[in-house]
């Protein structure tokens, strides 16, 4: 048990549609603090950074093109195992499988527009909290 810091990003479809509201007020809900929040449109050198583990993947020229298809909200989000917290409310990566109560299991229907990222692990998280604050936490 340990506090830790995550980022989320409430991804493009979620800016559009109008959910970063829903999906902020459940992380405070749950009692994590917001130590950094930063409406940013994801330049594709970003993105390209951001996804660099999906590299050699098929889908990485559209996971690029989408995360900077427009604003996103960062969040860094800091709580009592918040890195594994934050996925479980989540919901699996495919909305056709994330349960009911879930972000994605609520929100979204489909896996190329799921929402949400959230950090998988601590490694993770420090380096993505550094792509998008790179100027620190409060
Ligand atoms: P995660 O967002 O749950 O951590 P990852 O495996 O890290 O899932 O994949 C990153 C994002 O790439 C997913 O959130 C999803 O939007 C997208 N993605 C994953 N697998 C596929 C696929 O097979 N086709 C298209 N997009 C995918
Ligand atoms: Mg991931």
């Amino acid at each position: 048990m340990a506090v830790e810091r995550t980022l989320v990003l409430c991804k493009p479809d979620a800016v559009r549609r109008g959910l970063c509201g829903e999906i902020v007020s459940r992380f405070e809900q749950r009692g994590f603090q917001i130590r950094g929040a930063r409406l940013l449109k994801v330049s594709k050198a970003l993105g390209q950074q951001h996804y660099a583990e999906h590299k050699a993947r098929p889908f990485f020229g559209e996971l690029v093109s989408f995360i900077s298809s427009g604003p996103v909200l960062a969040l860094a989000l800091e709580g009592e195992s918040a890195i594994s917290v934050v996925r479980t409310m989540m919901g699996a990566t495919n909305p056709a499988d994330s349960a009911p109560g879930t972000i994605r299991g609520d929100l979204a229907l489909e896996l190329a527009e799921n929402v949400i990222h959230g950090s998988d692990s601590k490694a993770s998280a420090k380096r993505e909290l550094a792509l998008f604050f790179p100027d620190g936490l409060v």
